[in-house]
């Protein structure tokens, strides 16, 4: 299979992730992409309408994308414990999860519309700061249910956690607005997750290219 990928997309380090933790990154080719608004990639257009990676092309060449389309179908290739858990309550809160940590990307990048990528004569401080808003209050509400040990252990491992720590080293990557400080139950999960072998293979590099 080949897996459109992009080195500083936190969409794509969660499906790699995912790969690594359910094993089968080895029967993956990844392949980096630039991708942006403004800079049309056809490669990644023939296959994903909406021109954004990940995008997943399966061994019969038919194409899966997004991020979490592509993970259910990772999901569904291995024998394992399941990333996605079938019993109700762990799987509404891990899904819950992945639904919060698409949202935290989404922020940032929204974020850094307004403060870096656009040309400063279009920025909109408005914009930028009421997704900043949104950041700090999905930190505030992550520490409180750490806290309340809602959350599993550090070495707990579901899609949930994937995404999270993806979008949370993302965002820490682009030095958008910190999230640890002030917060030792979420740091404390957070900095454990970030030895794990998955996120250890797979370093956040690169720049955007607008
Ligand atoms: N919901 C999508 C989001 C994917 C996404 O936004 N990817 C970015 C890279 S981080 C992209 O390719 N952006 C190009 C664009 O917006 O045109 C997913 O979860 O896969």
């Amino acid at each position: 299979m080949k897996l459109l990928y992009q080195t500083h997309s936190p969409y794509a380090r969660k499906v790699l992730v995912m790969a690594y933790e359910v094993g089968v990154a080895d029967r993956l080719e990844v392949i980096h992409h630039e991708t942006s608004p403004t800079q049309r990639n056809e490669q990644v257009f023939q296959l994903n309408p909406l021109g954004k990676v990940p995008v997943l092309v399966r061994d019969d060449g038919t194409a899966l994308f997004d991020s979490s389309v592509i993970c259910e179908y990772l999901d569904s290739l291995h024998a394992g414990p399941k990333m996605i858990p079938a019993a109700p309550k762990q799987r509404w809160r891990s899904l819950q999860l992945q639904a919060l940590a698409q949202g935290l990307c989404e922020a940032g990048i929204s974020v850094r519309h307004e403060t870096v990528r656009r040309p400063a004569p279009y920025r909109y401080a408005a914009m930028r700061d009421g997704q900043i808003e949104k950041l700090v209050a999905s930190y505030d509400f992550l520490e409180r249910e750490w806290s309340r040990g809602e959350a599993g252990a550090a070495t707990d491992v579901d899609i949930g956690a994937i995404a999270l720590a993806t979008a949370l080293s993302w965002l820490a990557f682009r030095e958008l607005p910190a999230f640890e400080s002030g917060r030792p139950h979420l740091s404390a999960w957070y900095r454990a997750f970030l030895q794990r072998p998955s996120m250890l293979a797979t370093p956040l590099e690169g720049e955007t290219v607008d």
